[in-house]
């Protein structure tokens, strides 16, 4: 990985690329619009996206994104992260172990998961992961069959957890104040930043609420 990358502990806006709200827009223009207005780290998740199809897509992906010292991550595919120097890979909780990837990536890579309780948190912990996912917060139809947390569980994963926490989950500009208020520091977004007008103005007003945040 290259030192010039930004720090994971540096992050606080995780710009989530998922393919299936990308429709017809070059997936790489959204994520330069969110570099531009900007996102900390991008995840390219691509759920219905054959492999061979998601190697080449972070492949182009990256070529941007390492001009810019963000990480690229890719949702579940340790075999992407093998064909392609990603700077990680998020896994669910029905995926792969972090320890898994990182036997399948012969390279030091950022390991996330996904997380949706107090308890999945703490193991993601033991398991040496780099950061979580803790959501959702919110109700999504990015994750339509998950109960909400609410926000009444951000204060204690954060008292909990000492690694990076996104928080995620129908996270929009309109409720952001809210999340972190509940104790939030980093969040992660998909459908507010991808269905946005002006993907640059929406990511660059979300991260100036987490900036005033610190
Ligand atoms: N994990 C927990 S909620 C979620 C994921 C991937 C989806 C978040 O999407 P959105 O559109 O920001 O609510």
């Amino acid at each position: 990985m290259s030192s010039k990358l930004r720090k994971l502990s540096e992050c606080q806006l995780y710009g989530i690329l998922d393919l299936s709200y990308v429709d017809n827009s070059d997936p790489v223009t959204v994520a330069d619009a969110m570099i531009e207005g900007g996102v900390d780290l991008i995840q390219l998740r691509g759920k219905e996206c054959p492999i061979e199809e998601l190697v080449d897509l972070a492949a182009a992906l990256h070529e941007l994104t390492a001009r810019s010292s963000t990480p690229l991550i890719v949702n579940d595919h340790a075999e992407v992260a093998v064909k392609v120097p990603v700077e990680g890979v998020h896994v669910g909780q029905d995926d792969d172990s972090v320890a898994d990837v990182r036997r399948r990536v012969d390279r030091k890579i950022l390991v996330g998961k996904s997380t949706h309780s107090l308890e999945q948190a703490l193991a993601a912990q033991r398991e040496d992961a780099d950061y979580i996912g803790f959501g959702p917060i919110f109700a999504t139809p990015t994750k339509p069959d998950y109960q909400p947390i609410g926000l009444k569980e951000i204060e204690g994963v954060h008292r909990d957890v000492v690694l990076p926490i996104f928080c995620i989950g129908g996270i929009k500009i309109d409720n952001l104040k809210q999340v972190i208020t509940a104790g939030a520091r980093r969040v992660a977004i998909v459908s507010g930043l991808l269905r946005a007008t002006d993907i640059a103005e929406y990511a660059h007003i979300c991260k100036n609420l987490l900036n005033s945040a610190i």
